[in-house]
């Protein structure tokens, strides 16, 4: 075993931990005492649940950044102060999306530490998903969350001095945003030790992608934009697990991947997460053409929202509309390649306990992610289109 694998098991000790969580709170709120519970089961953090043992005071969530990711401790350290991008991140929505995210009490930055509400009933949308749970709100929710924060972040509307200050206080986001240029970007279109497939099962299209020319330089040219094209606030992993829903509210969390990117990038992810759930619903029974529809739903919600906000006379909003949904199909595509053969997989997948189902839907995933990424302006010019492909 690896020496910083064995050093990171001997000394993460649970009980130091919740230690740790109680001396911050005591800290924070003088004369209170809680009753701590880790939960979660992130691949980065640690989550804690702090109840006030005062009757009718509030619980609250307890985010306790790791400093190596559980998948790999050897190929992943992550630095503490990623919390601080988090927290920055949060301060930005408030003023673009407030209703959105969770209320932030405190950031704790010598503990490595990020209070805020303890939502509830709230589950994370994913798992709603996977259980076959619908919530009609969602797309108007997520969609206008997109077209918020996204313009309101953005070099469209905020000053040259705002705009180049948010951009130069994120690029200090170094190690997360290399960790996304090399599990997002990078890492799935070449051969590297880091990647996992089902395999024998798809060795061949795998190395079909891997030795795709075309396809490379397209994911290539979007790995440039994402490093170069500081457009907007990107929240950086908007996936499923990244929402937190109730039938009635949509709220998003875990900003620690923010930095500023093409405004795409977060779409992209986000309506990439629904198509895989759509393409692995008849695995969990789930009802395939409304979680497609999702897609639509969420981008005209996305493109209204952004459309009315618009106030910038170089460009116009259709000619920028259409950019961000070629570079948005595009990334629909990487971001199902990297989830299907790369190192960070999704439950959407990985709970296909029938391995010949599971790698015959990984195979279809694998065929539409390529098509959107060669094809994306022939073929995939609106919502609909992508929709009418995954339920044909
Ligand atoms: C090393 S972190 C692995 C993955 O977990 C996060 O949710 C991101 O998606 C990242 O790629
Ligand atoms: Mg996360």
């Amino acid at each position: 075993m690896h020496l910083i694998l064995i050093f990171a098991l001997i000394t993460f000790n649970p009980i130091i931990e919740v230690e740790q969580v109680q001396t911050a709170l005591e800290e924070h709120y003088p004369g209170e005492t809680w009753n701590i519970k880790e939960f979660g089961d992130g691949n980065i953090n640690y989550i804690y649940r702090a109840e006030n043992t005062q009757k009718g005071k509030k619980t609250i969530l307890v985010k306790k950044a790791l400093d190596y990711a559980r998948i790999d401790p050897v190929a992943f350290p992550l630095p503490i102060g990623r919390l601080s991008f988090e927290h920055q991140a949060y301060v930005e929505y408030q003023k673009s999306a407030p209703d959105r995210i969770p209320e932030i009490y405190f950031y704790d930055e010598p503990n490595g530490m990020l209070a805020m509400e303890y939502l509830s009933p709230h589950i994370i949308l994913r798992r709603g998903l996977l259980e076959g749970k619908k919530y009609p709100l969602l797309a108007e929710h997520l969609g206008s969350f997109l077209g918020r924060s996204l313009y309101l972040t953005s070099k469209y509307h905020l000053s040259d001095a705002n705009w180049q200050e948010n951009v130069a206080y994120f690029a200090d986001n170094t190690e997360m945003r290399k960790i996304i240029e090399n599990l997002n970007f990078t890492h799935p279109f070449q051969n590297s030790t880091s990647n996992r497939w089902t395999s024998p099962e798809l060795d061949d299209i795998v190395l079909e992608i891997q030795q795709d020319s075309e396809l490379k330089s397209l994911v290539h040219a979007l790995k440039r934009k994402f490093l170069n094209f500081p457009e907007a606030l990107s929240h950086g992993d908007l996936h499923t697990g990244s929402v937190l829903v109730t039938k009635y509210d949509t709220r998003v969390f875990d900003t620690e991947f923010a930095s500023y990117a093409p405004i795409s990038f977060d779409i992209g992810m986000l309506l990439a997460n629904y198509a895989m759930a759509s393409i692995a619903s008849e695995a969990h029974g789930t009802d395939k053409i409304w979680l497609s529809s999702l897609i639509s739903s969420t981008w005209e919600s996305f493109e209204t929202s952004f459309t009315n906000l618009w106030a910038n006379d170089e460009i116009s909003v259709d000619e920028k509309i259409q950019e961000i949904w070629q570079d948005t199909v595009r990334l629909m595509g990487v971001e199902i390649i990297r989830r299907t053969i790369g190192v960070a997989h999704n439950a959407d997948f990985e709970k296909i306990s029938d391995r010949p189902l599971k790698a015959q839907i990984e195979r279809e995933a694998l065929e539409f992610a390529r098509e959107l990424i060669l094809e994306s302006s022939d073929t995939f010019t609106d919502a609909y289109e992508i929709e009418a492909r995954l339920v044909s």
